[in-house]
């Protein structure tokens, strides 16, 4: 017998205060959950209407439930399953671009939030500066109906200031650093080469708060969601799965103050979050990323899989003290804790979040997740090899290549660059030099201080395989 489907309660639905961008799996377990417990506790309109910027699975399968979906906390001894209703719908850009930007023009809206990933910022990761060669920025400069996220925000934008309205506050809740002020930059840039008294009404009005984001959510599988229908006796097409630990910091700084009442359900608002975004960004995406390229290069399927190697285990806590020099705690903060804590979440097996899935995109995170650390240790003169190894491991990773000689699926935007800059060198020496002359990952003034350090982890990356080297470098004599 098949479930029932899953379908909306009866409960009133929130009108829309919210057009959230990027509407994955991380956006419906974190900002979803976190508003819709906001207006439980402190009522306002502050229904999320959901925008895909690419494809219309999400909303496929959620229009037959009404926009509800099931979101379920995995924990190491059990899991437990929640109807989630904030949002009010789902738009696919691609099929209707006027009908997204009249959302985000409609005055009831007063928030814009994003989770599009690094990548969707259209912004060269070395720099932080809006990249308008950019196909799809070239493309928004030129046509009124957008693609790219930073197009749209410019694009309604324009739209509220010709009719009189105030501007929407630009919530950035994807892991770049100081995401506020980097979004703000590629949306006055972009609004600039449209109409300079646009760019300057945003930057006089428009508030682009910085936020740290932080739940681990991998990916959910056909697997998972036949697990969903056993434990809630729904089917449900889109359920997200995450872990049971969450942490969104904010800068409180919204236009006319206007925001749910995220503090009363746990949301710490504050003045200023870089220091929360710097240790988060350096401690765990660092790490993640890490662990993501040395354990797929090592044979690990998961995150929880490399970190009950013990290898792997070892080489993680020299990872976090040789980045833990170049962070400063925020108030209230014991670094080692946070290690501690980290360490904690990664072996929580119930998560099985793909070292494959974290490994995309490197060229999009490796500045701010590694290369701002190295750089710290190196003007301080601490060796950090441990950190070195790391980005030999990603330019091993996107050679393309695995350590058996199969294939390995490299997503990442510059993945056919990158794999024939690669190819252009016969050795991991001259694969490295090659490599640290890709600009938008390495900036030129750091490329050749790496250099010796990476070949050095490079040739030791190659000649044993990444096991071994981690095993090497975590202090233990023996990989097995
Ligand atoms: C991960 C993050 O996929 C990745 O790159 O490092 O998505 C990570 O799981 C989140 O930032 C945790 O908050």
């Amino acid at each position: 017998m098949t479930a029932p489907r899953l379908t909306r309660s009866n409960a009133p639905r929130p009108a829309t205060g919210i057009v959230h961008l990027g509407l994955g799996a991380f956006a419906r377990a974190f900002v979803c959950p976190f508003v819709a417990e906001a207006m439980a506790a402190s009522g306002g309109d502050w229904g999320i209407l959901g925008v895909s910027l690419q494809s219309a699975r999400t909303r496929d399968a959620l229009a037959p439930q009404g926009w509800a979906y099931t979101a379920v906390t995995l924990g190491p001894d059990g899991s437990d399953a929640r109807m989630i209703e904030a949002l009010t719908g789902v738009l696919v850009a691609p099929e209707d671009p006027q009908a997204v930007l009249a959302a985000m023009a409609d005055p009831a809206v007063r928030i814009v939030s994003l989770t599009v990933t690094e990548k969707g910022y259209c912004h060269n990761p070395a720099t932080g500066l809006l990249n308008p060669d950019h196909p799809d920025i070239a493309h928004d400069l030129m046509h009124p109906l957008p693609v790219s996220a930073p197009g749209f925000i410019v694009r309604a934008l324009a739209l509220r200031h010709r009719a009189g309205l105030a501007p929407f506050t630009v919530l950035t809740c994807d892991n770049l650093p100081e995401n506020g002020r980097l979004v703000r930059a590629i949306v006055t840039d972009l609004a600039r080469r449209i109409d300079p008294a646009l760019a300057d009404w945003i930057v006089a009005n428009c508030r682009f708060p910085a936020t740290m984001v932080d739940r681990i959510t991998p990916a959910t599988t056909s697997a998972d969601i036949a697990m969903v229908e056993r434990l809630t006796g729904h089917q449900d097409a889109a359920p997200v799965l995450h872990e049971p630990f969450r942490q969104w910091v904010i800068e409180d700084d919204f236009v006319a103050g206007a925001r749910p009442d995220l503090g009363a359900v746990g949301a710490q608002l504050v003045g200023d979050v870089t220091a929360f975004e710097h240790m988060k960004l350096r401690m765990l995406n660092g790490t993640h990323s890490a662990l993501a390229y040395l354990g797929y290069l090592g044979g690990h399927e998961t995150i929880a899989d490399t970190v009950a190697d013990p290898a792997y285990a070892a080489f993680v806590q020299r990872l976090w003290a040789e980045i833990m020099p170049a962070v400063t705690a925020p108030p209230a903060v014991r670094l080692t804790d946070y290690a501690a804590a980290l360490a904690t979440r990664y072996a929580n097996p119930a998560i099985r979040h793909r070292t494959w899935q974290i490994a995309m995109d490197g060229s999009q995170k490796l500045p701010q997740r590694l290369l701002g650390t190295l750089t710290a240790a190196l003007d301080a003169g601490r060796p950090a090899p441990g950190l070195c190894l790391v980005v030999a491991g990603w330019m091993r990773y996107v050679g393309g290549i695995d350590e058996a000689g199969r294939p390995i699926e490299v997503k990442d935007p510059l993945a056919a660059r990158l794999r024939a800059v690669s190819d252009s060198a016969a050795t991991p020496a001259g694969k490295v030099a090659a490599l640290l002359g890709v600009t938008e990952v390495f900036p030129t003034a750091l490329a050749p201080r790496l250099r010796a350090p990476v070949t050095q982890a490079a040739e030791l990356l190659w000649a044993q395989g990444a096991r071994a080297a981690v095993a090497r470098l975590a202090g233990q004599s023996s990989a097995a």
